[in-house]
């Protein structure tokens, strides 16, 4: 037996599965504890479903628990052994609530024999004791490979639909975090969470759940679209400064904004400036955060570049989300995370008690402690494309469309990663003719967003939309062009899809994606492991989903409309 198996990301060892410690560094232990966690509150979702369904029972807390769990077991989110033993017990906890009200209510109406007979052990297992090696012990026996019977093509649609779900639960707590909600979304994750134990469900139910969750995704990248805009303005068309200034800084990373604003807010007049690092770069096009002048652009790239670009910034870090690497010793004591980020022995900033902000204190004393950036670059970039200000030169596009000025879109969204394969997206980017406008969301577009790309029809061919989370601003452009464009199907649309995937974001924007109707994906570098032939198949079938290429096949076939 391996010491634990993971195979939910893009990096997974020999694109099979991590068997003996993650690439991304995931432990056994971690491991174990995810896979234990994960177990756990499909035990919640099986009370849930019930409770909401039957009994007109809801546990508004619980249901953003279960998706806060999801979303921290999201690759390089958190790799801290301490947070999972604290949300195991939570999840025992909770579940066993919901159980007891369940069955009491249940009771009530049927009976107490028909509600609480012959339980399987993932709706009443509790520890002897909640110490790590007890828990780490029983998630060995509960992961992805625990069933061994399992039909190949089951497991693999299970699992898509878990990875989806993890990214349906980030994008969704995030909206929550700003207080824009939509509890249909928090009850869909059980439900679907419930269909993975389900051994009545085969394939073609969870090809339908599947879709469902893009569809699912759709609402909450909407969702949180419109916290995000609402709460700080719509990004807007902003040259971002890669240099660095004189003086202490802080450097912001991961996708969460209310951390970055409460920040913001805290560090006025303390003579210490504000970078973003990764995803949150797109920040910097948000009007709510421009009118700080001590925020003041971008150092670095995308998430795997952190261990060299943290150490030459010298100053403190904030980590709101993933992606994390694990830290040097040079720079771990002035590493902090927040929210559902952990590493064990990087200081963590505690969640907001209700009406207060957090406290980031401690990262501003760090920060003044500490010594200044040391530059990595000069110049600009430009970004704030998301769909206010696409749709703003809506006619502008349209007619340089018509009049073959643009000839095509290519929306080259997603992920970055380390596998030097990836270099494809900056060759593409290069080879790609000049009428030919790139649309970006997430950290992806890293890999050819500081090239010089030119301009057609007056703006940049590289549309960079903002983070991964924003990735509804390409549908919402994709759909009002079939629009205005008066198209009966959105793949007449003059867009080639040609997506990098790393993590379950990116898994949930693809199903988004395909819930749209939209087909002819070209996915990359590789596609899944946790994918089946099978499964595969289907997706080829259906939506014409395929692998990428040499760059130059695919150039030729994006080029003649494929
Ligand atoms: Fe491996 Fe990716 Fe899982 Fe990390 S998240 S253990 S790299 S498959
Ligand atoms: Fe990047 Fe992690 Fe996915 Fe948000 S920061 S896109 S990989």
């Amino acid at each position: 037996m391996s010491a634990m198996f993971c195979y939910q990301c893009q990096e997974a060892a020999k694109n099979e599965g991590c068997t003996v410690r993650g690439v991304c560094g995931k432990t056994p232990e971690v491991a174990h504890l995810q896979d234990l966690l994960l177990w756990l509150v499909k035990g919640i979702s099986f009370w849930g479903v019930r409770a909401r369904k039957n009994l007109n029972i809801v546990d508004p807390a619980t249901d953003l628990f279960v998706a806060e769990a999801l979303f921290a077991t999201i690759t390089n989110a958190n790799f801290d052994p301490d947070r999972f033993v604290a949300w195991i017990k939570e999840a025992v906890e909770r579940r066993d609530s919901l159980r007891q009200r369940a069955q009491a209510r249940c009771g009530e109406l049927h009976g107490s024999d028909a509600c609480d007979s012959n339980l399987p052990d993932y709706l009443v297992w509790t520890p002897k004791s909640y110490d790590a090696a007890i828990l780490d012990m029983k998630g060995q026996l509960v992961g992805i490979l625990s069933d061994p019977d399992l039909r190949e093509d089951i497991r693999s649609l299970r699992e898509l639909l878990v990875y989806g779900l993890k990214g349906l639960a980030a994008y969704t707590d995030h909206a929550y975090v700003l207080q824009h909600t939509n509890d249909d979304l928090l009850a869909f994750i059980q439900e679907a969470l419930d269909a993975t134990m389900n051994d009545n469900l085969g394939a073609d139910d969870l090809v339908g759940l599947v879709l469902k969750a893009g569809e699912m995704g759709v609402e909450a990248m909407r969702l949180l679209d419109e916290a995000n805009t609402s709460t700080y303005g719509a990004p807007e068309p902003t040259q971002v400064s890669l240099g660095v200034r004189p003086g202490p800084g802080i450097l912001v990373s991961g996708h969460d904004l209310l951390d970055l604003a409460e920040l913001l807010e805290q560090v006025e007049g303390k003579g210490v400036s504000i970078y973003t690092h990764g995803e949150m770069l797109p920040a910097n096009a948000y009007p709510a955060f421009k009118k700080y002048v001590y925020f003041v652009g971008n150092y670095g790239g995308s998430w795997w570049h952190q261990r060299q670009e943290f150490e030459s910034f010298s100053g403190a870090i904030l980590m709101t989300t993933n992606c994390i690497v694990s830290p040097k010793d040079s720079y771990k004591d002035r590493l902090f995370t927040t929210g559902l980020a952990g590493f064990p022995g990087c200081p963590h900033i505690a969640d907001r008690e209700l009406g207060k902000q957090k406290d980031f204190s401690p990262v501003i004393e760090a920060a003044l402690a500490a010594g200044e950036p040391k530059a990595l670059e000069e110049g600009t970039i430009p970004i704030g494309f998301a769909h206010a200000t696409v749709m703003g030169v809506a006619d502008k596009i349209i007619e340089a469309v018509q009049s073959g000025e643009i000839e095509r879109f290519v929306v080259m969204a997603g992920c970055d990663g380390r596998h030097n394969s990836r270099n494809y997206y900056t060759e593409m980017a290069q080879a790609l003719p000049q009428d030919h406008v790139i649309l970006t969301a997430g950290c992806a577009k890293y890999r050819y967003n500081k090239l010089d790309l030119g301009t057609v029809a007056g703006l940049p061919r590289v549309l960079d939309a903002g983070q991964c989370n924003d990735s509804y601003s390409l549908a919402y452009i994709a759909l009002q062009l079939q629009a205005a464009l008066g198209l009966d199907d959105i793949n007449d649309l003059p867009i080639s899809y040609d997506i990098a995937w790393y993590e379950q974001k990116a898994v949930i924007v693809l199903l988004a994606l395909l819930s749209l109707g939209v087909k002819h994906i070209r996915l990359g570098p590789t596609l899944p492991a946790f994918l089946s032939p099978g499964v595969v198949d289907v997706l080829v079938k259906n939506f014409d989903l395929k692998p990428i290429s040499t760059v130059e096949e695919d150039l030729v076939a994006i080029v003649a409309g494929a």
